[in-house]
């Protein structure tokens, strides 16, 4: 049986890559950070009862920032397989935290390196790095490729810039069986809600049952390329299967602007939107929508919220997975509209039961209200 240890396993990524593993027959351990309260809601699916000898998932408190501990980690646990998806992970947040970001995004991943190294694991341990399309930033070219120079724009993507680096190096240096996924931006029903498409899903789905008045949002032209986090997590693990390491784009090689993402998923409960007016000014009205809706035709739905504009935007982000496609037979099984559905309809359900909750005189489960 192969062992994989996972960081950021309470993450999007690390719910999905859990459940794939467990699937493969692997003994998976995640780390998770200490919270004061329940921080395991993408994968309490997946525990099982410390008292049983047969289990094969586990848990370790455990944090990026903290070298001894994730030491003792990967000693006790000594994995076939790493993959690194802790990170602080959201681009705007980085322009406010621009040192806990570098401390976790980049030097963890060096404390996790390090971590192989020190304990003589070079030749049993193979590393993943999740690194991203954030390193093209201000693209140099497109669509992007594992050969297109990297510009970053924010701390996160000069943070995961080094992260790259050091995994190449220590592929090149010490050997290790090491390899960076240059993934684009990936999704789906556990995206944390405020990323901008489940920011969106969310949001609109509780318009529609009007626990919302309006949606709020900041670069409508921003373009990227989107997939779903089921489908990526795969890329990872068929990385790590192969007889060399190599660096790998992960992307569906379709892109979408933020506007078009929010007509999108408007379309998948019968609201359609015009958008009336430009830059700060532009918002999203209701042109039509179902009888059973909260909204009437002329409601203003969308506007603009420049508290959500970047100090330093990535307008456009395309991926060229080529690589992977070839090399590892990998390629994205759901399209747009199928990942827009999926997550409209979950923030749908969320919305009516929270609803239920409220209309039986308890208070809705929503964290914000
Ligand atoms: P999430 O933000 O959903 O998950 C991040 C995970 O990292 C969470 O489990 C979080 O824990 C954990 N974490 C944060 N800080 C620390 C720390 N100091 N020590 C240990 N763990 C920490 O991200 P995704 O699942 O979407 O992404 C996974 C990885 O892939 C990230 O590294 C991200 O930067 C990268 N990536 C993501 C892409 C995407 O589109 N989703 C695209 C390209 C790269 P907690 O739950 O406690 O907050
Ligand atoms: P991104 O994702 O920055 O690409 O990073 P995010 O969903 O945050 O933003 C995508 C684009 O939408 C624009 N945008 C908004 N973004 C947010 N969050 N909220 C808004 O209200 C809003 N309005 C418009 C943004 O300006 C941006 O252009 C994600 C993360 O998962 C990273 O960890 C990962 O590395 C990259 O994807 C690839």
């Amino acid at each position: 049986m192969k062992r994989a240890l996972i960081s950021g396993i309470t993450g999007q990524d690390g719910a999905y890559l859990a459940e794939f593993l467990l699937g493969k027959g692997y003994e998976v351990h995640g780390i998770k950070r200490h919270a004061s309260s329940f921080n395991t809601d993408h994968i309490d699916h997946l525990h099982q009862d410390p008292r049983d000898s047969a289990r094969s998932f586990f848990l370790h408190y455990g944090d990026l920032t903290d070298a001894t501990n994730l030491i003792r980690i990967v000693q006790q646990v000594q994995p076939d397989e790493i993959y690194n998806l802790g990170a602080q992970s959201h681009v705007q947040v980085s322009f406010e935290t621009p040192e806990y970001t570098a401390n976790t995004d980049a030097i963890g991943t060096l404390r996790l390196l390090e971590a192989i190294r020190i304990l003589g694991l070079q030749d049993k341990t193979r590393f993943y790095q999740a690194s991203t399309s954030e390193l093209y930033g201000k693209a140099q070219q497109t669509p992007q490729t594992e050969t297109t120079p990297f510009y970053p724009r924010s701390p996160y993507g000069v943070a995961k810039l080094y992260a790259y680096w050091i995994t190449v190096n220590y592929r090149e240096a010490h050997g290790l069986y090491a390899c960076n996924g240059i993934m684009f931006n990936h999704e789906s029903p556990l995206r944390g809600e405020t990323f901008v498409t489940r920011k969106i899903t969310r949001g609109l789905a509780r318009i529609h049952l009007g626990q919302q008045d309006c949606l709020y949002l900041g670069n409508l032209d921003a373009r990227r390329d989107w997939g779903h986090a089921r489908d990526f997590v795969e890329a990872q693990w068929l990385m790590l299967q192969q007889n060399e390491p190599e660096d790998y784009v992960i992307a569906t090689g379709v892109q979408h602007s933020v506007r078009d993402f929010v007509s999108c998923a408007a379309n998948e409960i019968g609201i359609s939107i015009d958008w009336v007016g430009s830059g700060a000014e532009e918002h999203g009205v209701v042109a039509a929508a179902p009888a059973e809706s909260a909204v009437r035709p002329g409601q203003r739905i969308v506007s603009i919220d420049s508290r959500y504009m970047r100090p330093a935007e990535v307008e456009t982000l395309l991926g060229d997975s080529s690589k992977a496609r070839r090399k590892l037979g990998w390629f994205p099984r759901t399209d747009f509209d199928a990942l827009v559905r999926e997550m409209m309809q979950a923030d749908l359900n969320i919305a009516q039961r929270n609803e239920l909750i409220s209309n039986a005189g308890f208070r809705s489960l929503n964290r914000n209200e």
